[in-house]
């Protein structure tokens, strides 16, 4: 695993220790067999079953029926139960629903157990875990939108069925059929989104096991025979009892004490072709079939966090996070669901004509998607949102699970990692280096050699005998320091942090409920169990600046291995049958497992030290529904190959969609080495994900920037510098996901929901609200790339200005010498920069600003934002913030506050002070109106008065458009302003 040359410059112990992971820890490729495919997965298996036996028989009809007298309706919310008949004898379970119709016209579908609810089950083998289901989920996930729809009504119910209308102006319906259960969601009365049409609803319900039959009958056996008689009955067709009690893999064998416990539901998105979502998959972002055919996957998406190891591309095999939420698209319309379960889960697309679609023979998609989601334990727990527009489906899921935390302004600036800078000497020279050779840069990392023998919060003190002196280095010019810190904890004596661990009892048990130990990177070590509050607040303590010696207040964190990855343990992870605090078992938090962890990061990171209340900075690899409120993600261990940079663009999108949208992949590839051209253009493409981090494997040769040589280093520098300039925007964007839960950058069928042509499309994406289209190149000595043009605006080339000769709907070819990153200015927009380029963000903080006006098709107008705050702080919450609307009418450009605030009455905090000296420096016009020709000055008036700056004017020449400059603007950045041309 390691490099030879790596393994002498590590003491013995430390080698042996290398060699002896190495062992035990996957090799090189991933290995699929190491993890389940559906048939592996009972609960998988047998619900594929089950469908198969529902869809391929004339007669079926799901046994879940909602009884009409027990249902009531109030402030609302419809409570009943379900009877799910579970034998031929009319045997029925009874499993408590609540449909609750809330205020943001989401709505959300609940589905219990009676049984498992009371408590009035048997576990098996004296386990300690809780009966219930699993119902802390929302505890976790949900952070607001709950409140009820009180002018949710019922329409109109008869013995069949009933329908509440509900949303805005009621338009959203549920017609919820009795016999068998069912909803139909419609927006202004048309089918979308389908439960149970199917009826491949499938509870689990709780069951005693019959032990097999002894040799002897004894007396008074009759009843337990009858008792497995009924059971053979009861289990529906293609069922299969071998895996309800005990379930092998591998060696491990899960113990599962709670026997099934699964559910199931086919959601159907009625008249809808395309489906996106569930990250994190290295896949398109359209998501593809799952059964087969041409084409298409023959497994269902798998979402179960686990640490893969060198992944393979276009698969539904899982990756490090989940988040169980897909949104619907066709022309004009997005529709999505949340399914809110966080043990394992996978899910079955399919997609088809649907003679029963209303919309069959109209203009519209004649397709269907059918998606049959399954999860191993839990509650049904199903939240549906109508739209819709995209923007609809976002902002409301939003609501739910929160938005992406406002980042630390220097974690959207560039991060130099690989594992592992050796030494605080060698930080500090490759910190010299990147001044040297003028590469911007804001953070540099440290991966686990840091540590003294893989004991997080300690220094190697060979390699590492400074690190203060290594910190104030940094701090010099601005920049950062990131340390690794991981969820396993070696299992040693004298390491305060084992000790701690275990005599504080912080730890996951496992299912005997003693202190469960397994292997990671120190050898043998346990897990801190961040579902327990305690565990918590005592990993806070650690990361004190008195307790983590050697961290500064330019020290940050990463997350790594918190799937959790233990290397002995089933796929690579935890036993299911392992307990966590509450006494929940694994398998039923295991998707909740990374994000419990990231989150006590965080929160570590908020009381450092008394009175300093900074935003933290924690990068995850597990995450789950609500991690954006936490912090970044990446999408772990891929490899230095072209495949791997193209696929990473659909999957940072995909995270965007689903709420999580501060996200990148390892630039230049995590295994492997990659030759300079792909280093280049994975840097130019890098510079365009939200989360933006060189990393590299320990055996992978050093490939900093500046190492890369000529033409080489010049071009990622540009690429560096790009990002830097564009950071303003960026931070705009970033903004706006806070505020609203958008994506960062965005794909086609979210900023033209009314284009269908844009909906496969994945390799290329708007920044923010920028106007920025960009398309990457990504392919091996590609000089020239296709972008897709979503409408019948003007785009021009970001760096030449020229034309671009674009028809809505139709693809144009753009050259892309090897200096050249695809990035098109769409007219209409304006976006802000820092032109003056500098070593990192920090010391760009005061630079005064570069709009460029992009001018519409009309000839004369455009609009953009910027928001602006100290980056640092939660002052922002306090009003400490600038937010600017521009806007160019004819002839006049102006700046207002973007929320019409009158910005005099705001209190103006030391940030704010500070900015007071920061100004517009110049505007750059692309496509300026041709009566700017003869115009030498143009009057700028602000905060009373009125001055005169030059403009220079360049007429439209051979494809490039007409452009002009107003230079030394020297209006406050934080004023109201007007030019007058
Ligand atoms: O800590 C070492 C690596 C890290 O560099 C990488 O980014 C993580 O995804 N870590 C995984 C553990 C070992 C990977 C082979």
């Amino acid at each position: 695993m390691l490099g030879s040359g790596k393994l002498s410059s590590l003491g013995t112990g430390t080698a042996l220790l290398c060699f002896l992971s190495a062992l035990i820890t996957p090799a090189v490729a991933v290995k699929e067999h190491d993890f389940k495919k559906c048939d592996q997965s009972g609960f998988c298996k047998r619900n594929r079953a089950f469908a198969d036996n529902a869809l391929q028989s004339n007669s079926w009809q799901s046994p879940y029926n909602l009884l009409p007298e027990t249902k009531s309706f109030k402030d609302g919310q419809l409570q009943a139960t379900i009877l799910k008949t579970i034998n031929a004898n009319g045997d029925a379970v009874k499993l408590p629903i609540t449909v609750s119709f809330l205020e943001s016209g989401t709505a959300r579908v609940t589905i219990d157990e009676e049984k498992r609810q009371k408590g009035e089950i048997e576990l098996r083998h004296d386990s300690k875990a809780r009966k219930e289901r699993y119902n802390e989920a929302e505890q976790w996930v949900i952070v607001g939108g709950l409140t009820l729809d009180k002018g949710a009504k019922v329409a109109s119910e008869d013995k069949k069925q009933i329908t509440v209308q509900y949303g805005p102006s009621s338009k959203f319906e549920a017609v919820i059929k009795f016999s068998p259960f069912s909803i139909d969601f419609k927006r202004d009365g048309a089918s979308q989104i389908k439960f149970n049409d199917r009826g491949l609803l499938n509870m689990e319900h709780w069951r005693p096991k019959i032990e097999p039959k002894q040799e002897e009958k004894k007396e008074g056996d009759e009843g337990e025979e009858k008792k497995e008689e009924e059971q053979k009955v009861e289990a529906p067709k293609g069922e299969d009892e071998s895996t309800w009690w005990e379930e092998t893999f591998g060696s491990n064998t899960d113990s599962k004490p709670r026997g099934p416990e699964s559910v199931a539901l086919d959601i159907e998105f009625v008249g809808y072709e395309h489906v996106f979502g569930i990250p994190s998959h290295a896949g398109p972002l359209s998501l593809k079939q799952t059964r087969g055919g041409e084409g298409n996957y023959q497994e269902p998406y798998r979402m179960y966090n686990a640490d893969v190891f060198e992944y393979i591309l276009d698969s539904p095999m899982t990756l490090y996070g989940s988040i169980p939420f897909m949104q619907a698209h066709r022309k004009d319309s997005s529709v999505g669901v949340f399914w809110l379960n966080a043990a394992e889960t996978w899910v079955d697309i399919t997609k088809g004509k649907d003679s029963k679609n209303p919309l069959a023979l109209g203009v519209l998609s004649k397709t269907t998607t059918t998606t049959h989601w399954i999860s191993e334990s839990g509650l049904l727990d199903v939240f549906v949102f109508l739209g819709p527009r995209p923007q609809d489906i976002t902002s409301k899921y939003a609501e739910l699970t929160g938005t992406s935390a406002m980042p630390q302004e220097f974690s959207i600036g560039y991060h130099q990692c690989r594992w592992n800078y050796v030494s605080d000497e060698d930080v500090k020279d490759v910190d010299r280096k990147m001044d040297k050779f003028k590469i911007p840069y804001d953070v540099i990392w440290l991966d686990i050699e840091y540590t003294d023998e893989k004991k997080y919060f300690t220094w190697d003190s060979h390699t590492f005998p400074d690190p203060v002196g290594m910190g104030k280095h940094l701090d010099a010019h601005g920049r950062k320091l990131v340390t690794i810190i991981d969820p396993h904890i070696k299992n040693v004596d004298n390491y305060h942090v084992s000790s701690e661990l275990k005599s504080k009892d912080h730890a996951v048990h496992n299912k005997e409920g003693s202190i469960f130990e397994g292997w990671c990177w120190p050898g043998s070590s346990n897990w801190i169990d961040a579902f327990s509050p305690a565990a918590r607040e005592w990993w806070a303590s650690l990361f004190k600046y008195s307790a983590f010696k050697g961290t500064l207040e330019n020290t940050w964190v990463w997350n790594d291995m918190n799937e959790p990855s233990v290397f002995n343990g089933p796929e690579t992870t935890m036993p299911k049958d392992n307990l966590h605090h509450g006494g929940w078992e694994h398998r039923d938090v295991h998707n909740l497992n990374g994000m419990t962890f990231h989150n006590a990061t965080h929160h570590a990171l908020k009381s450092r030290k008394p009175g300093e209340l900074r935003r933290p900075f924690v990068l995850t690899r597990a995450f789950f529904a609500g991690s954006q409120r936490v912090g970044a993600m990446w999408t772990g261990d891929n490899q230095a190959a072209w495949d791997h940079l193209e696929a990473s663009i659909p999957m940072v999108l995909s995270q965007g969609i689903a709420g999580y949208p501060f996200s990148g992949a390892d630039v230049g590839g995590f295994f492997g080495n990659p030759d300079k051209e792909l280093l280049t253009r994975w840097y130019q493409a890098g510079a365009f994900y939200p989360f933006f981090r060189g990393h590299a494997h320990i055996d992978a040769r050093r490939r900093e920037p500046y190492l890369a040589g000529e033409p080489y280093t010049p071009i990622i520098t540009a690429a560096l510098r790009l990002r830097y300039a564009l950071l303003p925007s960026w931070y705009t964007a970033f903004y706006q996901a806070h505020a609203d839960g958008s994506p960062i950058i965005k794909p086609m069928f979210y900023t033209h929901p009314g284009e269908e042509g844009g909906l496969e499309i994945d390799d290329q994406f708007f920044v923010g609200n920028t106007g920025l289209l960009a398309r990457p190149v990504t392919k091996e000595g590609q000089n020239s790339v296709d972008i897709w043009i979503p409408d019948d605006e003007v785009y021009y080339d970001y760096f030449t200005y020229n034309l671009i000769p674009t028809t809505k709907g139709k693809k144009v070819t753009l050259d892309a010498p090897l200096d050249k990153i695809p990035l098109l200015m769409q007219g209409g927009h304006i976006f802000a920069r820092r032109d003056r380029p500098r070593r990192s963000s920090a010391l760009m903080k005061w630079d005064d600003y570069t709009l460029v006006v992009a001018v519409s098709k009309d000839g004369k107008s455009a609009e953009g934002d910027l928001y602006v705050d100290d980056g640092d702080s939660f002052d922002f919450e306090k009003g400490q913030y600038i937010r600017r609307k521009f806007v160019m009418e004819g002839s006049t450009i102006s700046s207002v506050d973007a929320e019409g605030r009158d910005t005099k009455g705001v209190k103006e905090g030391e940030w704010m002070k500070k900015m007071r000296g920061v100004s517009v420096d110049k505007i750059m016009v692309v496509g300026a109106p041709s009566s700017w020709a003869n115009k030498k000055e143009v009057s700028v008036e602000s905060e009373g008065k009125s001055w005169s700056v030059e403009v220079e004017y360049s007429p439209a020449a051979k494809g490039r458009a007409a452009f002009a400059v107003i230079k030394k603007v020297g209006a406050r950045i934080g004023a109201d302003w007007k030019i007058v041309a």
